[in-house]
């Protein structure tokens, strides 16, 4: 029999109810808590209001209706101000390499030692309510709850900013935020605004580069990198200290959606990120990621021909080296979204001994910013008492009230030094956070320094290290956003600096919106631009893994399907470690050519291909002479084309795909015994098909 847990007070007999409303149909089981009021009252009709006679009006007195519709009222919070839309999941890092030669840092210090940790993903312009799949950079917070207090990681899933100095960043936001008369566009920087401000901020021209490419359409938040991007320093037991970069990096491999079918999924799936995450770690498929350091000293940093304090800039690892020393792996979907999503507060103030900041002016005005925006998201300074938020090493001081206070410190002491409580805390000089001690020197100006100067060599770097493909998607991410842009002048700006960036991708940017290259007037750069070498780590494509573990491809069955096959498809599919959706014109499913039935996962209507990885299409003659009448199901076929996905098929799916109008190529497999079957799988591993773009029926 079930009974209250303590502190609940139970239902003292299972009731069933019958009122004007009708009858409650309602299970009670015995032993079940009762439902009370905040003030512990037990309520006795959670349906009907207080009301002055059967059908007159609701009385003021009703205390219980009050107080539920008032705390119904205040459960918003004010969303984050940018990076509103968000999804998390707790899990744990484990230290693989001993980094004590480097920090002091005990979650880094030995091998082994494991730390948990809470991980926030989010895109960046949209509201809390918007899609998951607009082009966007991904924000990437890792809180490790460490022995020494929490230390907040909170990064981006690109390695450079937008601007180089705190003081820009609300003109950077209000500028790709939705224009403020008219609220529109949401979650978009395609419009006017937004590529008004990046014009006249050659800085930002490297991170737009990234906000252009793949990068910014990720197919899953499990796939994508995450980094720290500004440099920090890491100081060891004997106070010596070098720079650092921390670097996240995908077991899965970065992997992108096409541009097309981002727009497909936020209408078939706007909690597509969202729930992929939580799907995955509920079958317990559980993410993770590498922690790289890029470990240097201040020699190395005078010799990189760019600043090292500019968050405009990457080191290359090709020049400094990434040493992989520890994983994360999330494998625990929250309890409840607004406890611990919502409410979990990062700011990158929140360090731990052996890591400290650099001069990077960026970092240094966040610091600033995420304590006092928590000071007004969650109401007050004890943001920290929250569960999601509390270190997990035992924190005492002697701070005190707020708002929020949850706490009941007794004692009247609550300053220090005292000699009243001994017992009290103390400060720790030797083992406690100490920053370090360096000279600066200087006027006291408003000056950028000449040394972030050079604003175009790394956006070049960028777009000459990636493959053919990733540029034509870069030329054709900017057509498409200067194609949103209706002011002409703002549009000659953006090209006039594609012009210093490199001649190919104007050409290609101007070809696909109609304008003569010749026509742009080039900006005039601060710094001529260097050629630097390539460094093909920068692009996504050279890190592809080819594997199909942690995705899922769909089969669209009609009656008649062989069910050898499918059976066949089904084995490659889960040994490959990926999911296979089995989708049915109709939810009831169908049946195989021996007549046994074949459950459906989706009906059609509701699970477009855009939501898969690789599809299938099996079934029998007059199965898929029904199907070939459905739009929907041409449509099925000829979007799995244009997103460039591997298609299997059987003799009946051809028919399909030849009324779409698909095409073959070599990731267009007809499946009917294991071999067939291993190269569709292999097909499918390979990702994206890039050969096929510029096909009749896909994007070029
Ligand atoms: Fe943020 N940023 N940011 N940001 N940021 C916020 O803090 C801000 C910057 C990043 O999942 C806010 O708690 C300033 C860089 C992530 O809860 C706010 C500047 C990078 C998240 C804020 C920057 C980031 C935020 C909004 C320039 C990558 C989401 C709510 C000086 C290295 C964290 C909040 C989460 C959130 C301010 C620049 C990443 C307003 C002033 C650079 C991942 O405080």
């Amino acid at each position: 029999m079930p009974s209250a847990r303590p502190g609940q007070r139970a239902v003292p007999s299972p009731v069933s109810r019958t009122g004007a409303g009708g009858e409650l149909h309602q299970q009670v089981a015995e032993g079940v808590p009762a439902l009370t009021s905040n003030q512990g009252v037990v309520v006795a009709d959670n349906q009907n209001s207080l009301r002055g006679g059967q059908r007159g009006p609701t009385l003021l007195e009703d205390f219980l209706l009050r107080e539920k519709i008032t705390h119904f009222d205040h459960e918003r919070i004010p969303e984050r101000v940018v990076h509103a839309r968000g999804s998390a999941a707790h899990g744990y890092f484990e230290c693989t390499h001993d980094c004590s030669a480097f920090t002091r840092a005990a979650f880094l210090a030995k091998r082994g030692k494991k730390t948990p940790v809470f991980t926030r993903f989010s895109t960046v312009a949209g509201g809390a309510g918007s899609a998951d799949t607009p082009r966007d950079v991904r924000g990437f917070a890792v809180k490790f709850y460490t022995d020494e207090g929490n230390f907040d990681l909170v990064g981006n899933n690109v390695p450079v900013f937008f601007i180089q100095d705190a003081i820009k960043f609300p003109d950077l936001i209000h500028a790709v935020k939705m224009e403020p008369d008219r609220g529109f566009p949401q979650a978009a920087s395609a419009h006017d605004t937004f590529w008004d401000f990046i014009s006249l901020t050659p800085e930002s021209l490297h991170m737009v580069m990234w906000a252009m490419s793949d990068r910014t359409l990720p197919r899953s938040l499990r796939m994508i990198d995450g980094f720290g991007v500004h440099t920090f320093r890491l100081v060891n037991a004997a106070g010596e200290w070098q720079f650092v970069k921390f670097h996240w990096r995908s077991t899965l491999g970065v992997q992108s959606t096409t541009w097309d079918e981002a727009v497909q999924l936020a209408g078939a799936d706007s909690d597509y990120h969202r729930r992929d995450l939580w799907q995955a770690i509920d079958r317990g498929d559980f993410p993770s990621w590498t922690l790289g350091l890029q470990v240097f000293d201040q020699a190395t940093a005078d010799s990189l021909p760019f600043d090292v304090l500019d968050p405009t800039k990457l080191i290359p690892e090709e020049l400094v080296p990434i040493q992989t020393v520890g994983r994360m792996v999330l494998d625990r979907n929250p309890a409840n979204f607004f406890a611990e999503t919502e409410q979990v507060a990062f700011c990158p103030s929140h360090l731990v001994p052996g890591i400290d900041f650099s001069n990077d002016p960026l970092l240094q005005g966040r610091l600033f910013s995420y304590l006092d925006t928590q000071l007004s998201r969650l109401g007050g300074p004890n943001f920290h008492q929250r569960p999601i938020n509390q270190p997990r090493c035992p924190f005492h001081n002697l701070q005190r009230d707020g708002q929020h206070q949850m706490q009941v410190p007794g004692g009247r002491v609550a300053y220090e030094p005292n000699s009243l409580a001994p017992e009290g805390p103390r400060e720790s000089p030797r083992s406690g956070f100490n920053s370090l001690a360096l000279a600066e020197e200087g006027p006291k100006a408003r000056l950028r320094p000449e040394s972030f100067a050079d604003h175009y060599s790394q956006a070049r770097l960028f777009y000459r290290s990636l493959t053919p493909p990733e540029q034509g998607h870069i030329a054709a991410a900017l057509a498409f956003e200067q194609g949103k842009v209706d002011t002409a002048a703002v549009r000659e700006r953006v090209l006039g600096h594609l012009a210093v960036i490199d001649a190919g991708l104007l050409a290609d940017v101007c070809q696909r919106l109609g304008v003569a290259a010749a026509d742009v007037v080039p900006a005039r750069p601060a710094m001529p631009p260097q050629d630097l070498p390539p460094a093909p780590s920068l692009s996504q494509l050279a890190s592809r893994q080819g594997e199909l573990a942690g995705r899922e491809v769909a089969v669209l069955v009609a009656d008649g399907v062989d069910a050898a096959v499918l059976n066949r498809l089904r084995l490659g599919v889960q040994r490959a470690g990926a999911k296979l959706t089995v989708v049915a014109p109709l939810l009831a499913g169908v049946h195989a050519a021996d007549g046994s039935p074949v459950a459906a996962d989706h009906a059609l209507a509701g699970a477009p291909s855009c939501l898969f990885d690789a599809v299938a299409v099996l079934g029998g003659e007059p199965g898929i002479a029904a199907l070939c009448g459905k739009p929907a199901a041409a449509d099925w076929v000829r979007a799995a084309w244009r997103h460039l996905k591997a298609i299997g098929h059987d003799d009946g799916g051809h028919a399909l795909l030849q009324a779409a109008g698909v095409g073959s190529d070599g990731a267009v497999v007809a499946l009917s015994g294991k071999a067939s079957v291993e190269q569709f799988v292999a097909a499918a591993a390979a990702g994206k098909h890039l050969a096929r773009e510029g096909a009749p029926g896909t994007d070029a």
